[in-house]
């Protein structure tokens, strides 16, 4: 068990300096001045000076790895459990990519299930960037019904060179069928979809909205901050018609793309024209490549997303690009936990998992990251490393 005393919680509401008592995994009592049982085993950690947040929820990171749009040699590697954890992270929806052939729902399974015993909490969607989707059961609805790890179908691309192309109607198909699947298992029922440089944009997710009855709560779309005008046509689908949108926090150094929106700066875009905090989520694409093609659709090199760019873009936005701690948080904790309906995750409360993240009040560095009661990081070092590291 352990006792934070007097951190500043934002949960991600600002609650206030409170102590939070922690044990069995879960997040016991929150209260002021909570008696620190030394004698039961209660370990009491110093909050003062700090702002304690909920564990970040990361619902896009390739943890088996992904790319090869340079041929197999260019397939990017596995994630690690301090790969994730180290950035604050303690939740992940693991995804397959534009490869869907040598990645495999069975191995993307395993691998979610190895971070989950290794103490992380772990989620999947069924498909890769495909059409028709390459589930694991042959059916988008028996996979999220059956599997209990599959929240979803992704990263279904379009507006993409790489894309199958799929028509409108398959699409609508697509989201369709996973939001049925998510009602009947009591799960999020989310696609996640990959946006690419096309011109369409989120035609197609406008679609849906005008043709069906599947509410927007069931989509989102992905890597909007890859170009000024899909950040645009972004901000118009959040606000005008009530959309999600998620932006990548990942991005190659080495391959710096002037018309590229740095995550933390397309916060601060989408919500000073009027998008609501409650609509904007991040998301690392961690693992996965990020190649880049010339205009003939030249392949000419790539480079590899990391899961710590998220804690890295939350914090830039707070530090540098003036986003409240609140509304930055939201990004990367409440919202994606709404988004994929977990209740006991994105929330500092009685009664959810003690998912944790203990910073430095000033400069929002890292003091202690907690997953499941555990303590996984601390004062800089990786206390739980992943099998094999
Ligand atoms: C983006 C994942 C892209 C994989 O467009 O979608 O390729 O399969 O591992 N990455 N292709 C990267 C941009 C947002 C920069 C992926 C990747
Ligand atoms: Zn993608």
């Amino acid at each position: 068990m352990y006792l934070i005393k007097n951190a500043e919680v934002y949960s991600p509401e600002s609650l206030g300096a409170m102590d939070v008592l922690i044990g069995g995994g879960q997040i016991l009592k929150m209260g002021h001045d909570l008696p620190a049982q030394e004698a039961y085993g209660v370990e009491v950690i110093d909050g003062e000076g700090k702002v304690l947040m909920p564990g970040l929820i990361d619902a896009h990171v390739h943890i088996l790895g992904g790319g090869g749009e340079g041929g197999a040699k260019t397939r990017t590697p596995e994630i690690m459990l301090s790969d994730i954890t180290s950035g604050g992270v303690t939740t992940v929806v693991g995804c397959l990519g534009t490869d869907g052939c040598t990645r495999t729902m069975s191995n993307l399974l395993a691998k979610a299930k190895g971070l989950e015993e290794e103490g992380i909490t772990t989620y999947v969607y069924t498909g890769s960037y495909q059409v028709p989707v390459r589930t694991l059961t042959g059916k988008i609805m028996d996979d999220i019904i059956l599997l209990e790890k599959v929240v979803g179908t992704g990263e279904i691309a379009i507006s993409d060179h790489r894309s199958s192309q799929p028509s409108k109607k398959e699409f609508a198909r697509i989201v369709a069928d996973t939001r049925v699947g998510g009602i009947l298992s009591g799960k999020a029922g989310l696609v996640n979809i990959h946006m690419g440089d096309g011109e369409n944009k989120l035609e197609f997710l406008r679609y849906v909205l005008k043709k069906t009855e599947v509410p927007a709560s069931n989509m989102l779309p992905t890597h909007i901050n890859r170009s000024r005008a899909l950040m645009e046509d972004g901000i118009d689908y959040a606000k005008n018609l009530g959309g999600y949108i998620d932006l990548t926090t990942s991005s190659d150094p080495d391959f710096l793309d002037p018309d590229e929106v740095k995550a933390s700066t397309g916060l601060k875009m989408a919500l000073d024209q009027g998008v609501s905090e409650d609509h904007v989520t991040f998301s690392s694409d961690g693992q996965g490549s990020l190649p880049v093609f010339d205009s003939d659709g030249k392949f000419l090199g790539l480079g590899v997303g990391k899961v710590t760019s998220l804690y890295r873009e939350m914090r830039d936005a707070v530090l540098t690009d003036g986003v409240g701690l609140t509304a930055a948080l939201k990004a990367v904790t409440r919202n994606p936990a709404t988004l994929l309906k977990l209740e006991k995750k994105g929330r500092i409360k009685e009664g959810a998992d003690a998912d944790l993240v203990l910073a430095d009040k000033e400069t929002l560095d890292i003091n202690l990251v907690m997953a499941k009661g555990r303590v996984m990081v601390r004062d800089g070092q990786v206390l739980v490393k992943g099998t094999f590291e």
